[in-house]
């Protein structure tokens, strides 16, 4: 993945900060998307029978994926630490590194034995301390990190990042073993597009949400997608417009999707293609973190659609 290691640099002082570790999440995730496509011939699908640190039934590929992450992750020695969906607390890989990695290693498991969509999500921060790494230390403001991605796993397997100020995609190429630069500088379009929720939950949604959302689909006339992974949801949402919500509800008074691994990173990308990404308080990005697994509330993609929701 060297290519794609001098590509990420090239996009400026963070890519070359975390190109390194992109390139060795996006190595991972090659192999990680192998195993997805032959899954239910080598019977890896199902669950492992254990519960994650969310309490969720673990998948056998949802561990896979965080395994083969983590030990990418410890061949690079800039990276101080993981923390993952799937660990209790962080990992400390290099003691002395600069860099602290947030990962959803498969979001959207549940679609796995339907073949459908999935993904890994990453967020990448710099470290302040040194030695072992604290939970603290991760709990920083999405304003600070220094870069954020997802590989999508889809009718192709695309990486989609951003270190800072734009949005470059890059799709794989199996017979060149290779990450090809396909789409750069991605802006999201401000009209159009689609909505994006579980409207199933709408009897349960808190702060009037049900209301807002049949005020926004009467002033906006959007279609609704939605496939049950959030990478898939805010890829479609990034190219095509739109907004994606998870919104609070009685069974997730909070939310449900996680602000480390899922939000604040699906929130910088959307802001650097120059959307909107709110939460219950504000911007995502300025949401003073508590814990590691916090979950909160999340509405994103174009601002004229997420304004007509918000105001
Ligand atoms: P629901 C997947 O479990 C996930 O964390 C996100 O990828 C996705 O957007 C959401 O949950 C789907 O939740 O309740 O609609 O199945």
């Amino acid at each position: 993945m060297e290519s794609l290691a001098k590509a990420i640099a090239s996009l400026g002082p963070n890519g070359a900060r975390c190109a390194d570790a992109i390139a060795a999440i996006a190595e991972a995730c090659v192999s990680i998307d192998r195993s997805l496509r032959t899954a239910p011939i080598r019977g890896v699908l199902g669950t492992t029978g254990e519960t994650n640190v969310q309490g969720e039934a673990q998948q056998k590929l949802d561990r896979i994926a965080d395994e083969r992450i983590v030990q990418a992750l410890a061949q690079v020695s800039s990276v101080a630490a993981i923390g993952s969906e799937e660990r209790k607390t962080l990992e400390t890989l290099h003691p002395d590194g600069e860099l602290i990695v947030l990962c959803d290693p498969l979001d959207g498991s549940s679609n796995l034995d339907v073949a459908g969509s999935v993904g890994t999500i990453f967020l990448i921060q710099s470290r302040r301390g040194q030695g072992e790494v604290r939970e603290e230390e991760a709990l920083q403001p999405g304003v600070q990190a220094l870069a954020a991605g997802y590989l999508l796993y889809g009718t192709a397997l695309i990486l989609t990042l951003s270190v800072g100020a734009a949005v470059h995609a890059f799709t794989y190429d199996p017979e060149q073993n290779r990450f090809v630069h396909t789409h750069k500088a991605i802006r999201i379009p401000d009209r159009g597009g689609y909505y994006s929720v579980n409207e199933a939950n709408a009897p349960k949604w808190l702060d009037q949400m049900a209301e807002r959302l049949a005020r926004m689909k009467q002033q906006t006339g959007l279609g609704l997608r939605y496939v049950g992974a959030m990478v898939a949801d805010v890829h479609r949402t990034l190219l095509k417009g739109g907004i994606f919500l998870y919104p609070p509800d009685t069974k997730n008074p909070n939310g449900k999707l996680r602000l480390m691994y899922e939000a604040i990173p699906m929130a910088m990308l959307v802001e650097a293609a120059g959307g909107a990404a709110y939460t219950r308080t504000g911007r995502i990005l300025e949401v003073q973190p508590e814990a590691l697994h916090q979950r909160v509330p999340v509405y994103l993609g174009s601002k004229s659609a997420v304004e007509a929701l918000l105001d």
